[in-house]
């Protein structure tokens, strides 16, 4: 008899604070924040190393020589505890025999990690083998989200290419050239449920940047589509279309990932990409993009690479790399007033 209406008692005294737990939970852009309460950035970083081919003319080294390549340590100088996870693939998953399946669970192995990441307050670094990995770092992000009534997450794709071919535009049959159409649900639908990434983004949730080389059909899909570039231009100068598109992102959704192709870089500094063209911002123009819009954007919810070729000469690439996560990371800690 005691201890039932202890019980009761107990479950009466809760109950306002379980409901005021709930309506905070519900709030997720001002309950994230990447911060201990000692002031110390939580950074995870996560890598997904399958890819959907042969990787091209030259194979890309990418995810393991990124995530160890002084970046840990770097970060930790920076007073953030840093952890790391990579998107394994099942038992079952890895008998599968189709390459492209395949490329769907691993970006949905990597989508589960990143939405991890977002419960437990890690800012996501994603160390991708390749741009269709997008995929699973948007499913991630999605996932996160408490509601699945909207798809929130929009996305930042800065590359020197659209990569919004469908298996209709395409001309070389590669999916490397196909992940924005696919988040944009034109296609491969299959591959982007197996991300986790459901609905799919709409149109105005995607916004292009540093684009030099594009198909004209794939132009004509990004024509029907109204999809808004940030010009090269844009980008070194820091112009006003930056943030009349960051602010049309951030209106339109919860949480926006910004995605980099590395050979947006110059070529002098991606000289070995499978693509490498001319005409590209330096890895210290990028930094300093990444640091204004992780700064004044709070919805910038995570940054991912694809990918570093296996001949960097001098560590080029790597050090662009690390040059543009330390700027996004910086402008973190300048938006929570921790620099
Ligand atoms: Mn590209």
């Amino acid at each position: 008899m005691k201890i039932w209406s202890l019980r009761y008692a107990l479950a009466i005294a809760l109950l306002p604070s379980l409901a005021f737990a709930q309506l905070v939970k519900k709030d997720s852009t001002t309950e994230r924040n990447y911060f201990d309460e000692n002031g110390t950035m939580r950074i995870a970083i996560a890598t997904q190393s399958h890819r959907p081919g042969s990787g091209g003319k030259n194979a890309l080294d990418g995810p393991e020589v990124m995530a160890d390549g002084g970046i840990q340590d770097l970060l930790r100088s920076m007073n953030a505890t840093v952890r790391t996870s990579s998107a394994e693939l099942s038992e079952r998953e890895q008998t599968e025999y189709g390459n492209w399946r395949k490329m769907g669970y691993a970006n949905g192995r990597l989508a589960d990690n990143v939405m991890q990441n977002e419960v437990d307050g890690y800012f996501t670094v994603g160390f991708l083998a390749s741009c269709p990995s997008s995929l699973g770092m948007l499913g991630g992000l999605q996932q996160s989200l408490t509601s699945t009534d909207t798809s929130s997450v929009s996305i930042l794709w800065l590359d020197a290419h659209a990569d919004y071919n469908t298996p209709e535009t395409t001309r070389s049959g590669s999916m490397g050239g196909m992940p924005l159409a696919i988040a944009n649900g034109l296609a491969l639908h299959q591959v982007r449920r197996d991300s986790k990434l459901e609905p799919p983004l709409p149109a105005s949730h995607i916004v292009t940047a540093g684009l030099r080389d594009v198909d004209p059909m794939e132009q004509h899909l990004l024509d029907l589509a109204r999809i808004q570039n940030i010009s090269v231009d844009d980008i070194r100068g820091l112009t006003q279309n930056v943030y009349d598109q960051m602010d049309a992102l951030s209106k339109v959704s919860d949480k926006i990932y910004v995605h980099i192709d590395l050979d947006i870089l110059d070529a002098s500094e991606m000289p070995f990409h499978n693509y490498p063209t001319e005409n590209g911002p330096t890895s210290h123009e990028l930094a300093a993009l990444f640091k204004d819009i992780f700064q004044k954007y709070p919805k910038a919810a995570a940054i991912g690479f694809a990918s570093i070729p296996a001949n960097d000469p001098d560590d080029i690439g790597l050090k662009a790399v690390n040059r543009m996560v330390v700027g996004a990371v910086e402008g973190i800690k300048i938006r929570e007033g921790k620099m």
